[in-house]
């Protein structure tokens, strides 16, 4: 059965596929197409259009659906392909044509045809590991994890930042409500081991104010540098829009007269006097550009909105 409908399903596609043809793949939400020479694979929520310049084209697609869903079928319809196919695998062919001059001539127009699968997304259940990261769907804030990445008992891994320093930062608000001596007592000497807000540090350094500021001063090529001066006040937002496209999160906190201040700061391994590290965004509450503050203060600085600087190699 399966290969009569193969059989029907090549006719269809060998009369329509020769020389100036268009093969339009249309991949909605729930998977995407893969195809066996490489060069016409289609991403999730695209339309891929292939131009059919050569007599002789081949080429297979797979439909590969996504975690919670599956594939249903090829999308039907008479300018679709491989229409109500249920194989995930549609293969579209003109060779077996390629010497047939008559037939030719009558398909080389510009016509376009396409295959689009259908997904459909499976029912949501509670007690599945659909990311497979050991957290049950009904606990995971973080249904998409990357199989592998360590998480913490909500399902999301660290957030990493990678930064000209050639280092890789974790997102510093992960880590907020900790105290520096529960930090210290997981990462001792700056060199992490424990657990902390249910995150496996192992592998992380926790990083001194030094590490913070050459991290700052990556992003500037030559020249400027900012020097660790207790509450040092610079007009440079470029670096503030720059941390902020390498995906840092800055913090909205409320000075002691109600403005919001957009911050990114946290503990670093320094002594706890002068523990926190910090690059504060004025510049939002007065007018662009005016004033950027970066500072190394005592712990507890900023009060509860406190994260703390990591990375690793
Ligand atoms: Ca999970
Ligand atoms: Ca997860």
């Amino acid at each position: 059965m399966m290969l009569n409908s193969f059989r029907l399903l090549s006719t269809v596609t060998l009369i329509g596929l020769l020389s100036g043809c268009f093969l339009e793949v249309i991949v909605p939400k729930g998977g995407s197409v893969v195809s066996v020479s490489q060069v016409n694979d289609c991403a999730e929520g695209s339309n891929c259009s292939i131009e059919i310049s050569d007599a002789n084209f081949t080429d297979a697609f797979t439909a590969i659906p996504n975690d919670g869903y599956e594939f249903v079928k090829w999308m039907g319809g008479s300018e679709f392909l491989c229409r109500d196919s249920t194989s995930t695998t549609c293969i579209v062919s003109n060779t077996a044509l390629a010497s047939n001059a008559s037939t030719t001539s009558i398909i080389a127009g510009d016509d376009t045809f396409y295959i689009m699968p259908v997904f459909k997304r499976l029912p949501f259940d509670p007690l599945a590991d659909d990311d497979g990261d050991t957290i049950l769907n009904i606990d995971d804030v973080c249904p998409e994890t990357p199989l592998g990445w360590p998480v913490n008992a909500y399902g999301c891994p660290i957030e990493l930042i990678f930064t000209p320093d050639g280092r890789k930062w974790a997102q510093l608000d992960h880590f907020n409500g900790l105290s520096y001596s529960e930090i210290a007592a997981a990462c001792p000497d700056g060199v992490c081991s424990g657990t902390l807000n249910g995150y496996d540090m192992a592998g992380w350094i926790w990083a001194s104010s030094q590490d913070v500021l050459d991290m700052w001063n990556s992003y500037y090529p030559t020249g400027f540098l900012l020097t660790p001066v207790p509450h040092q006040t610079f007009a440079s937002p470029t670096l503030i829009q720059a941390l902020k496209a390498s995906g840092f999160n800055f913090v909205e906190i409320k000075n002691s007269i109600g403005f919001g201040i957009y911050q990114l700061g946290g503990y670093t391994s320094d002594p706890e006097e002068t523990s926190f590290a910090h690059l504060s965004d004025v510049s939002w509450v007065f007018s662009d550009g005016v004033a950027i503050e970066i500072g190394v203060s005592p712990s507890g600085f900023s009060g509860d909105d406190e994260g703390a600087w990591f990375y690793r190699e």
